[in-house]
């Protein structure tokens, strides 16, 4: 996609900073350091928009960019991060949890796997909690750059396995280093975008015709 406007519009610690503007929402969830900044930097051409590794764990806030007035990719907090208090991982809890439960312009969580490791904990139990509420999920496996070309195979599968991953479910390789997989996600986010319009389009039509069937 050609990206002709980026705006880094608010690093939101509250839901009533939340852009109130309906635009499709795209969120990036993963641990800390996986490659989240990366993949948004990437993503939007721009190196350093997207704070990369700046006191992980520490950012406890939802930051919004708002990419060609069209959309917007949301980075959570990276999870797993050692170092932060138990009640900070409970604040860390709620906060996404409302979000993922609550957020009506959520279309896709992006959950963002390191393609080197197996998942951890935090990312299964992520994968899961997502496939509870029924929130459509696309596992993009980052740093393929970072392992040779003939293993991404078998870490791929290795990863599929440990999550019990939903075939109905999108995938999609990534690296930030060399902008593998950057093509096919910008299409795979077009693509929901223009399915749910349509979706939104049917239901208002059938609403219109309920209404005159009213009279
Ligand atoms: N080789 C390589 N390094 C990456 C890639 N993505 C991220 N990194 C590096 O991994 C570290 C953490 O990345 P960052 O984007 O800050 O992770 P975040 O905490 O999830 O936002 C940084 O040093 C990045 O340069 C990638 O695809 N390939
Ligand atoms: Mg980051």
């Amino acid at each position: 996609m050609k990206i002709t406007n980026v705006e880094f519009i608010i690093s939101a610690v509250r839901p009533d900073q939340y852009p109130v503007d309906a635009m499709p929402e795209f969120a990036l969830a993963g641990r800390s350091n996986v490659g989240k900044s990366s993949l948004i930097n990437k993503m939007i051409n721009r190196k350093g928009l997207a704070r990369t590794s700046a006191q992980p764990g520490k950012t406890q806030q939802l930051n919004y960019y708002r990419v060609n007035e069209r959309l917007y990719l949301v980075d959570f907090p990276g999870y797993g991060y050692a170092k932060v208090s138990k009640v900070q991982r409970q604040q860390f809890g709620t906060m996404i949890e409302t979000f993922l439960n609550d957020r009506e312009p959520l279309r896709m969580v992006l959950l963002i796997i390191d393609i080197r490791h197996e998942p951890s904990k935090d990312d299964i139990l992520m994968y899961d909690w997502l496939k509870h509420y029924e929130i459509p999920v696309c596992i993009v496996t980052t740093k393929a750059d970072k392992i040779p070309k003939s293993k991404w195979d078998k870490h791929v599968k290795m990863i599929k396995t440990s999550l019990s991953f939903h075939p109905a479910d999108r995938h999609v390789l990534f690296s930030s280093e060399t902008g593998l997989g950057r093509d096919e996600l910008w299409a795979l986010i077009n693509e929901t975008i223009e399915e749910t319009a349509a979706e939104a389009e049917e239901a208002e039509e059938t609403a219109e015709v309920s209404l005159e069937k009213r009279g």
